[in-house]
């Protein structure tokens, strides 16, 4: 009897993971919701959102795969307390957060939003031009996206420091970790970028306290998941010039509704969660590793620790 892989996500992408598993994994009998075969052969399931019933459904799961680096839609308290569950790191991923994040933090960096007002106004108006070293970006998280933008901003020459939970040690970036460094840090960022998961302790953290912390005029570039932000405090910030710009890849809700006041606001960008996406081919070839991890063993990449929340 074979074991079955369940995907249920985007099933165009499916095809895609489909191929590969046929390719490299042909003892595996790889199935697309809602073609689910039968529910006691299903090992592992890789999802956006699981079925609620998970537990009853599939009484012989071993693995939940996030078919995304977030895992903030799981339900964790329907899952069964002990199954390992496993996030998204993959090359696909980090490579299109590393450009969404390069390209705001560059356009706020050379004022592109004040540039754009000014076009509507039919202003040509030079603005002065700083050097990246003089500009000072902050991004909250170092995970796997986290580390792998700053990276980046640090190659094109900007002055960076990143923050998170635990102490973390990355090339050329100033590390804070903990709530008592967090003013520090806060306090030489001009440009902030928002890369921590949604937990019960990161949930409205982007609020008036924040904001109160960052220099004058700081810009904004949100990328984490759309409750991180108290939107009250935010178009607080953006009135009183304590922000000046924000780039926003995700809101609550999402989708915006149509009358919402971020759509129009002149001081926001927006996009429609687009920053960064899972590609299947490297995806399905992320999960197959961690498959032989788990089948040798071996710890997997991304394991959540579910008392933490990411
Ligand atoms: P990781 O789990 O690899 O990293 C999370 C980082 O956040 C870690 O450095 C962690 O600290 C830090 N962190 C978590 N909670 C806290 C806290 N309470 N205080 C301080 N630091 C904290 O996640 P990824 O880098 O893979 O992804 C980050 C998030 O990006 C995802 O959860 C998702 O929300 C978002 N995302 C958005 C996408 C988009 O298209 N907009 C696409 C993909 C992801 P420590 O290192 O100490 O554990
Ligand atoms: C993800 C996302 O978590 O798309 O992968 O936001």
């Amino acid at each position: 009897m074979k074991t079955t892989f369940l995907y249920k996500s985007d099933p165009v992408r499916g095809r895609q993971w489909a191929d590969v598993f046929g390719r490299h994994r042909p003892d595996i009998d790889f199935r697309i919701w809602p073609d689910i075969g039968d529910p006691v052969q299903v090992r592992f399931l890789a999802a956006w959102e699981p079925p609620q019933d998970i537990a009853e459904r599939f009484t012989n799961l071993k693995v939940l795969f996030s078919s995304g680096a977030g895992v903030d839609q799981f339900d964790f308290a329907v899952l069964p307390p002990t199954l390992p569950v496993v996030r998204m790191v993959e090359p696909g991923i980090v490579s299109g957060m590393v450009e969404y994040v390069t390209h705001a933090v560059l356009g706020l960096h050379r004022d592109m939003p004040q540039y754009r007002r000014q076009q509507q106004e039919g202003q040509w108006k030079p603005l002065p031009v700083r050097p990246a070293s003089e500009r000072r970006v902050g991004v909250l998280g170092l995970g796997s996206l986290g580390q792998a933008v700053l990276e980046q901003l640090v190659s094109l020459g900007f002055d960076c420091a990143g923050w998170s939970r635990s102490r973390h040690d990355v090339e050329g970036v100033r590390c804070h970790a903990g709530a008592e460094e967090l003013p520090v840090f806060l306090a030489r960022t001009d440009i902030l970028v928002c890369l921590l998961p949604l937990t019960d302790s990161t949930r409205g953290f982007l609020d008036a306290k924040l904001f109160s912390m960052l220099p004058m005029g700081a810009g904004l570039v949100h990328v984490g998941r759309g409750p991180h932000l108290v939107e009250h405090d935010f178009l607080e910030a953006l009135a009183s010039g304590r922000i000046s710009d924000a780039v926003l890849d995700v809101t609550d809700p999402e989708p915006l509704p149509p009358t919402h006041a971020f759509w129009r606001h002149p001081r926001i960008e927006l996009t429609p969660h687009i920053a960064s996406m899972t590609q299947p081919l490297s995806a399905a070839q992320a999960v197959l590793d961690n498959l032989r991890r788990f089948e040798a063993g071996e710890p997997m990449v991304g394991r959540v620790d579910r008392a933490k929340g990411y």
